[in-house]
């Protein structure tokens, strides 16, 4: 699977290049067939997306083979639950500060023996989503000053299977104005070279590509959102055709 795949390239992986969605439809996604998306996340935390979005989007995504990750709005073991029963490759976790917040949330996404997740007749049981064999990812986000601190406790935690950096909120925890400040990239190499020194996956959000020269060697790459990649489109059409009728 594909979260099998990323826990065993630990070394210095290719960056897979995932597009962060907003408020994509079913029928978005398919438009998207030929794009060569190496994953998509689903945002539930912000944008238009709610829970009963993700089967359909799954559904798509299934068909044309590209893994799901979901970013949960919370750290709510009941919607991690929902979330997952729907079968994707794995979540992404907000703001996570402590191996405490760590280790709850693995209670909440891991089925006993290693946690606490409660099973069912899910999409994910019907998909092979679901057994020992085909556990989800779990990414605590790094993305608060104390989350910094915490990132090599957090990684170490049984059942964590890496860290995936918020560069937008860890700009504004750490009092900066902009992703690609300095402190800021300093802080995603932090928390990204935890997770590598622990055997973890690493990733982030980037939505700039201002910050792609300056990080160390990372798994996942959100590159943009679906509303940027919609207006950097459109502008960009709109810019060649007025160009071409002057
Ligand atoms: C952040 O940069 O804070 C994110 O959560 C990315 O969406
Ligand atoms: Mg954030």
């Amino acid at each position: 699977t594909f979260a099998d795949a990323l826990r065993e390239s630990t070394g210095g992986p290719p960056a897979l290049l995932g597009l962060w969605a907003g408020f994509l439809t079913p029928f978005g996604l398919e438009a998207l067939r030929g794009t060569d998306l190496d994953w998509l996340g689903i945002d539930l935390q912000h944008g238009a997306l709610e829970p009963q979005d993700v089967p359909p989007l799954l559904r798509v995504a299934d068909a044309s083979g590209t893994p799901v990750l979901v970013r949960v709005p919370s750290h709510d073991a009941a919607l991690l639950a929902r979330v997952l029963d729907a079968g994707p490759a794995g979540v992404i976790v907000p703001a996570v500060e402590s191996a405490e917040q760590a280790a709850a949330l693995v209670r909440a996404v891991r089925h006993p023996p290693y946690g606490a997740r409660s099973t069912g007749l899910t999409r994910a049981s019907l998909t092979g989503g679901a057994g020992p064999a085909a556990e989800p990812l779990l990414l605590p986000m790094v993305e608060t000053a104390e989350g910094l601190r915490h990132a090599a406790a957090i990684a170490s935690v049984p059942g964590v299977d890496g860290l995936f950096a918020g560069p937008y909120d860890l700009a504004l925890s750490l009092g900066r104005r902009a992703a690609d400040d300095p402190a800021v990239i300093a802080a995603i190499r932090q928390a990204l070279d935890a997770a590598r020194q622990h055997g973890r996956i690493g990733g982030l959000f980037a939505g700039n590509i201002a910050l792609a020269a300056h990080l160390p060697p990372v798994h996942l790459v959100a590159a943009d959102t679906d509303a940027a990649a919609l207006r950097a489109g459109v502008r960009h059409t709109l810019d060649t055709f007025r160009t071409a009728l002057d």
